[in-house]
């Protein structure tokens, strides 16, 4: 079965379906520089857990004032120009993601939470930095098409994680995204993703907002320690159950819809890293390919 289609661009729809992720202008920079200033307005309140974490979102203050209204900031922004580019879907949580200047801010190999039932629906991110990135402040880094692997669930707080056997080897395999003022890239929670530590000497900025097809419901997956037969809690939630939910806690209000057995056995490390890299080298091969094409043709000319 084919999944609901959100982009409005069918060549966006198609490299975001083939890579898991894709790029394109979406913003002006009058709007990127209202999301650059509302952070400033704020850093102080995000950065009450920067001892903790160099990697930070705004969720993570669990400050549901500031998580409150940077959600609708973020939401006000970004709606000026979403519907130009996406219809029928739904829309999550605004946050900021903020990268202190540090080796610690590194981003590994990591997919998001799963939000929807994958096997029917995608779950994705409008990510955008407010200034450009690349390998030294912090710019996204993906494995392409890796959304389409294996399912897998995202349990929270323990998140057993199917690639954890070859966490290590996996960057590299990873494609850099740079990006420059009002670029955003669109990723799929399902893509195994990471970013580069900042060591720019400024705070990298981004803001995202999660977002789903109208017709899937949001869910979220809890899987707590010492739960040695894996039993997974899925609930059902709403926007206000995410803003309130406290880190490690299971979603005070929400409606536990199931409780199922999961195994989560990690990859074969052997099987899986030939596979990807014989992906990479067809990708590399594609590339060469190109490059001799026009080589050829500027030889011709005299
Ligand atoms: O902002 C980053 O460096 C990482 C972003 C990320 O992992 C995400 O949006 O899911």
């Amino acid at each position: 079965m084919s999944k609901p289609k959100v982009f409005r661009d069918e060549k966006l729809q198609n490299e975001f379906d083939e890579n898991g992720f894709v790029k394109f202008r979406m913003f002006k920079p009058e709007q990127v520089k209202r999301l650059h200033d509302f952070y400033l307005q704020t850093q102080h309140q995000h950065e009450t857990v920067i001892d903790k974490r160099k990697f930070h979102a705004t969720n993570d203050t669990d400050n549901a004032t500031l998580i409150n209204s940077a959600d609708s900031f973020i939401k006000e922004v970004m709606f000026e120009e979403i519907d130009k580019h996406f219809y029928n879907y739904k829309t999550i949580a605004a946050n900021y993601l903020l990268k202190q200047s540090s080796p610690e801010s590194e981003l590994g190999p990591h997919q998001d939470l799963r939000f929807v039932d994958e096997e029917k629906f995608y779950s994705f991110n409008i990510w955008v930095a407010t200034e450009p990135t690349d390998k030294r402040n912090g710019c996204l880094r993906f494995l392409k098409g890796s959304h389409r692997f294996h399912d897998t669930i995202r349990a929270l707080p323990t998140y057993p994680w199917k690639y954890e056997s070859v966490i290590r080897e996996i960057p590299k395999y990873f494609t850099d995204v740079t990006t420059e003022v009002g670029d955003c890239i669109i990723l799929n929670h399902a893509c195994i993703h990471g970013s580069y530590p900042n060591l720019s000497g400024q705070t990298r900025i981004a803001a995202i907002l999660a977002m789903i097809p109208e017709g899937a419901s949001i869910c979220h997956y809890f899987l707590p320690d010492g739960n040695p037969q894996n039993k997974v809690e899925k609930y059902a939630m709403t926007l206000n159950d995410f803003i309130n939910l406290k880190g490690g806690q299971r979603p005070e209000h929400a409606v536990l819809e199931e409780t199922f057995m999961y195994d989560f056995s990690p990859v074969e490390a052997g099987p899986f890293l030939k596979s990807i890299a014989n992906k990479k080298s067809q990708e590399n091969n594609g590339y060469q390919f190109i490059r001799n094409q026009i080589t050829a043709l500027f030889k011709g000319v005299r």
